[in-house]
């Protein structure tokens, strides 16, 4: 029996949804397990810590064992389920059956119980098998090796350190895979128990360090990979298109030079050989300054097709990004709209991906905005394995400075419905990918809520019809096992409504962006109005908004399947909170909610600010009951910065448009 402790009972990292005691239902139960798989190992560790700790038994046997009625918890690898990753739980009269045709599916199976807790044994008998809504499940660190000039160690990220990267002393050419990587084992530890099976090392903007992951450091990369696999999770590289001559002195990476085709094959042979299960590239190309295919007049399928041939021996994939636009662009320019780039660039590609290629798209035109409509690249490619990117690193939503539960913004993106071509989690055959938010910081997550974006992510890339409540009523009984009743109470206060509280705010009525260039917190309104970056509101003393319609606008609208490109196209039946992504519209324009776009802007403003003093109090009121008084700090600290930048953001916006519209707040509330 393998009694090797938890690796989270280390007091150094906050165990996050992972405490001790949340498995301590399991711990005072008779549990068997039957089978040898890699995994199994994991999970018999699993049980032995809790076991030890909670006074049961863990009786482990190699072959596979039918229903054993001594025993309280069952765990077996059998042939029932469907696939590799799904399990059947099975219960009767209290005691509780897991089978899976894997020991990955058994993994998944564990952690559910664990996640049904008491109940796993008390609930009524039932006989139900859980699978997975996608197979490919992924998280994208944008982690740095060196620590860069503008973006430090992590490229938006907003809890410290990279976990994976050691800095070293600054300098270029310093950073280096971590030598201890234990707190890689917790964090494997965690992403597998909400159902995560890949994760990308390194930013997408691979600088000269990064590049070198490919070659130099593979031995290092195979450690984290160790690591993953012993969680059932599969590493993935960020990868530069300039590796060829980055990295092999070559002339170009022209994908139709022989060279660079054997370049790439050749640096494929050699990442497998190091790592059998590596899952492969993620790539940025001609996006942002990131070199692309652009360059040798070939698109975008060509770079990708090349790449895809050249891990395809080894079962590999590529992740290709379609995060493309003209980032130099010419405000003056009214012609380029920016939300129809990614459209225009991959739409006419369709059909021409390898199988083993992976768009991976935004959720939205734009770039990961509070609210944005879905992207319509996600109706437009049918013969396109298509991946859904999230942002679970809170950069246009507070930084994790500011509270901001995205589940509900998730759950709506993933329900969205594109009518005869199906919903966005239907279109998304390529799985999903998201953003992390993780860092050195000792709750991971730097606003220790932030946890429960993490966490929510994992859980709807298994199961999208999650409901966001749902998952914060988990999420809160695993990570505050001990807490009272009415902590619980105060964080659903904070966080219910919080992604609705933070757009009332900041930029109104599905306009986007006005932040601050660069760094991308707190409000400036025309930060961007007259820049190369596309992102523009054309505010001027009678109105406001981008005009995106087929008739005047950009022809964005157009880019919609009915119902939605009238839906959108129409100032009658174009949703609120999306009206100025859509039209320019005058302040005096009625809205559906009867109020005029000028009187909207003033009113959110004044309500959202008030809405996170309530969220202040809430918090003050249970402070003290909470046990962890760092945690309990952290987020009264946090939440003293979100009043105090939600003010800035109230008083600029709304002194912006008072002074651009002339138009008084028809309560007279002070407008500067
Ligand atoms: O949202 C923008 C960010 C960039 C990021 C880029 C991308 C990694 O501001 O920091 O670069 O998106 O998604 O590639």
């Amino acid at each position: 029996m393998n009694t090797s402790p938890s690796p989270l009972s280390r007091a150094d990292t906050h165990p996050a949804w992972l405490p001790d005691q949340a498995f301590a239902p399991i711990g005072r139960r008779r549990v068997a397990i039957a089978g040898a798989d890699p995994l199994i190992e994991t999970l018999a560790a699993e049980i032995a810590a809790t076991t030890a700790a909670h006074g049961g038994t863990l009786t482990r046997s190699a072959a596979t064992a039918a229903e054993d009625v001594q025993q309280d918890l069952v765990f077996a690898v059998s042939p029932s389920a469907p696939d590799d990753e799904s399990f059947r739980l099975v219960r009767r009269s209290g005691s509780v059956t897991v089978t899976a045709r894997s020991d990955r599916g058994l993994l998944h199976g564990f952690f559910h119980v664990v996640r049904l807790g008491e109940r796993a044994f008390t609930d009524p008998d039932v006989d139900q098998t859980h699978a997975p809504a996608v197979a490919l499940r992924v998280l994208d660190h944008w982690d740095n090796m060196d620590l860069h000039p503008v973006m430090g160690a992590v490229e938006r990220g907003y809890a410290g350190g990279s976990i994976f990267f050691d800095p070293g002393d600054g300098l270029p050419g310093s950073g280096r895979v971590r030598d201890d990587l234990s707190r890689i084992a917790a964090y494997a530890r965690l992403l597998a128990s909400i159902g995560i099976n890949r994760v990308a090392l390194n930013n997408v903007n691979v600088h000269a360090r990064e590049a070198r992951l490919l070659t130099d450091d593979l031995p290092h990369v195979a450690r984290i990979a160790d690591i993953f696999r012993r969680w059932g999770i599969r590493v993935h590289l960020s990868v530069s298109w300039a590796s060829p001559v980055l990295l092999g002195g070559l002339e170009s990476s022209d994908p139709f030079d022989d060279g660079v085709i054997r370049w790439w094959a050749d640096a494929a042979d050699r990442v497998w050989a190091a790592i059998p299960d590596f899952g492969g590239f993620v790539i940025k190309a001609d996006s942002e300054g990131q070199p692309g295919p652009f360059a040798y007049g070939r698109d975008h399928a060509d770079g990708a097709n090349m790449l895809a041939d050249a891990v395809a021996p080894h079962g590999g994939l590529v992740h290709w990004r379609a995060f493309v636009y003209n980032h130099t662009q010419d405000w003056r320019d009214r012609s380029t709209d920016r939300a129809r780039a990614a459209y225009d660039h991959f739409s006419p590609l369709d059909g021409r991906f390898r199988d083993n290629v992976i768009v991976q798209v935004k959720y939205g035109p734009m770039d990961f905005q509070t609210r944005e409509p879905v992207s319509p690249v996600l109706a437009a490619m049918p013969h396109t394995r298509l991946a859904l990117e999230l942002q679970v690193t809170q950069e246009y939503t507070g930084q994790q400075q500011h509270a901001v539960y995205l589940a509900p913004q998730w759950s709506e993106i993933l329900r969205f419905d594109f009518g005869e071509r199906g919903t966005v989690t239907e279109l998304a055959t390529g799985g999903f990918a998201a953003v992390a938010n993780v860092g050195t910081d000792e709750f991971w997550t730097g606003h220790p809520f932030a946890q429960a974006n993490l966490y929510a992510y994992g859980r709807l890339s298994w199961d999208p019809n999650a409901s966001a409540e749902a998952l914060l009523d988990e999420w809160l009984a695993l990570t505050f096992p001990d807490e009272p009743a009415p902590v619980a109470q105060a964080v659903h206060d904070i966080l219910d409504e919080s992604w609705l509280t933070y757009e009332q705010y900041t930029a109104p009525l599905g306009v986007g962006f006005m932040v601050r260039p660069g760094h991308h917190y707190g409000p400036d309104v025309d930060g961007y109005e007259y820049t190369p970056w596309g992102t523009y509101h054309f505010a001027d003393r009678d109105g406001v908004g981008v005009d995106r319609t087929v008739a005047t606008g950009t022809g964005y609208a157009g880019l919609y399947p009915q119902p939605w490109r009238d839906v959108y196209e129409s100032l009658e039946t174009c949703p609120d909170e999306l009206l100025l992504f859509f039209h320019h519209v005058p302040y005096t324009h009625v809205l559906h909610s009867g109020k005029t776009v000028i009187q909207h802007i003033y009113d959110t403003h004044f309500e959202g600010v008030e809405r996170v003093e309530r969220y202040v109090i809430a918090w003050e009121r249970v402070r003290g009951s909470v046990p962890d008084a760092r945690l309990a700090d952290r987020v009264a600290d946090r939440l003293a910065e979100q009043v105090r930048s939600a003010i800035e953001w109230r008083d600029q916006i709304n002194t912006y448009f008072l002074r651009k519209s002339g138009m008084p707040d028809a309560h007279g509330r002070t407008i500067y």
